[in-house]
């Protein structure tokens, strides 16, 4: 009791549980109007779906399939982190809804296919208020099964549904995103299922690689933006972060977000591969290396490196060693054709930079030392891999098996990432103080053609007159 005694009506009374209150309940039900919501997709997501469970289909005859998207991890009670849909799953029905499933069931010639997403609570289903992941009234109007059936073209159920079909999964290959429910039913979390759709997935259709061309257009778009906010960066000390935010809020503006956590590392923080803390300030006279990449509302995603002059101007020693990073750039890149080894661009790359490595006394053995398997000593100042392929994952078809990856040939409709890098630490024993610091890495988004091959973000410069000139324009223009 306070000291004037007065307290708000039914104050000291259980807080309500409006689900078990009639009044209420009866209430909240009414008087909605009706609002038809119809899936949001990008032109051609349901025909390439539906060309990939063929594929699929075709690749394991007899079996039963089990995929999920997934479910966002919890941070905190009731918020989660952001929700992004399993790649192998969306590249199979082209849906993005949380907890959705997909079953394969086979039959002669093929497999059926059946879609399961949660129904979204409505007015009148308890869950309308009391759900925040499915309830309407938390997640804004959605759309219906029928809707996305017609979307997809596809056979959708409830997900309530599969619960009558539990028994019929015992066995079946679930995907690694499906484990949860493979553990409850009985089915096995298959290694060969996801070395299949790895397999698979490496050979892009001409809607996905038209998906990847818009990821990688954005991305060109969201590294003139950042450029644009370099002096504004080192004028107002904004730093690093100011960078980052403005790179991720382009891609969410023209795509789904970032592919992945954004790199911004001016300076020091330059030859750090992984430098996503992105908090350091944007030093003046440095070189500024820029890893970001589009992911597009399909999901596909670009993955670019430049790294850029902060002040418009090499200095000689950053120009130096982006001339070393550009001649392995093209070295690798040389290598990128139909019937090549995937790892030929790696070893042509390896020997550009070992040699130039030598060149400037940095290699403690001979060039041909350091390039056999037993040497191996270029690789301190370059330890990561140099490429990948891309797609739906930033590291696209990582389960497949070496056999399939690195010892394949390379075939059309293959895309991957070209990336030689040089990373000078600026704590690096070995390295004269003009080269301490220094990181550039360039990297490309390339499509294998029937023929040879296209870089598709050939729109951005790699030779390091042409990084100047692209970034010097930029500085001049900045975003308004
Ligand atoms: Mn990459």
């Amino acid at each position: 009791m306070t000291e004037t005694g007065i307290r708000p009506p039914y104050a000291g009374s259980r807080y309500p549980r409006l689900a078990q209150i009639p009044a209420f309940t009866e209430c909240i039900a009414r008087d909605w109007d009706t609002v038809p919501v119809f899936p949001d997709l990008v032109a051609g997501t349901a025909e390439a779906a539906a060309a990939h469970r063929d594929r699929l289909s075709a690749a394991l005859p007899g079996r039963t399939v089990v995929a999920s998207a997934g479910t966002a991890p919890v941070r905190n009670d009731d918020s989660n982190y952001g929700f992004r849909a399993d790649s192998s799953f969306v590249w199979l029905t082209g849906c993005q809804s949380e907890d959705a499933v997909l079953v394969m069931t086979p039959r002669a010639g093929g497999h059926d296919a059946v879609l399961y997403i949660p129904a979204p609570f409505r007015p009148g289903d308890d869950g309308f208020f009391s759900n925040a992941a499915h309830g309407e009234l938390w997640v804004g109007p959605s759309a219906g099964l029928p809707e996305w059936a017609d979307a997809l073209g596809i056979a959708v159920q409830p997900l309530s549904a599969l619960s009558a079909r539990e028994s019929e999964l015992r066995g079946a290959f679930a995907s690694r995103a499906a484990a949860s429910l493979a553990a409850r039913v009985g089915a096995e979390v298959s290694d060969e299922l996801e070395r299949t759709l790895s397999n698979l997935r490496m050979v892009k259709d001409d809607w996905e690689v038209g998906q990847l061309r818009d990821a990688v257009d954005a991305s060109v778009a969201g590294f003139a933006a950042v450029a644009r906010e370099v002096p504004r960066a080192i004028a107002e000390g904004l730093g690093e972060r100011w960078l980052q935010g403005t790179f991720d809020r382009h891609a969410r503006t023209f795509g789904n977000g970032p592919g992945y956590s954004t790199i911004v590392g001016s300076g020091g923080h330059a030859p750090i591969l992984h430098w996503v803390r992105c908090d350091g300030p944007i030093v003046p006279h440095a070189a500024l290396l820029l890893d970001m990449g589009v992911e597009a509302r399909s999901l596909y995603t670009a993955d670019v490196t430049r790294t850029i002059p902060a002040s418009g101007t090499f200095s000689t020693a950053q120009r130096e060693v982006h001339d070393l990073v550009e001649r392995a750039h093209r070295a690798g890149l040389a290598l990128i054709r139909p019937g090549v080894e995937y790892l030929d661009f790696h070893f042509a790359a390896m020997e550009v930079i070992a040699q130039g490595l030598h060149d400037w006394g940095l290699l403690p053995v001979s060039v041909d030392e350091a390039l056999s398997p037993q040497g191996q000593h270029h690789r301190r100042y370059l330890a990561c891999g140099i490429g990948h392929h891309l797609g739906l994952d930033v590291h696209d078809c990582s389960q497949s098996h070496y056999e399939d990856y690195m010892g394949a040939d390379l075939v059309p409709g293959v895309v991957m990432t070209v990336e030689p890098g040089l990373y000078f630490h600026q704590h690096d024993l070995t390295l004269p103080p003009e080269l301490r610091g220094i990181g550039v890495r360039l990297e490309d988004d390339v499509l294998v053609t029937a023929r040879g091959s296209e870089v598709l973000s050939a729109a951005l410069p790699i030779d390091a007159a042409g990084v100047e000139a692209w970034t010097l324009d930029k500085l001049e223009t900045p975003n308004r």
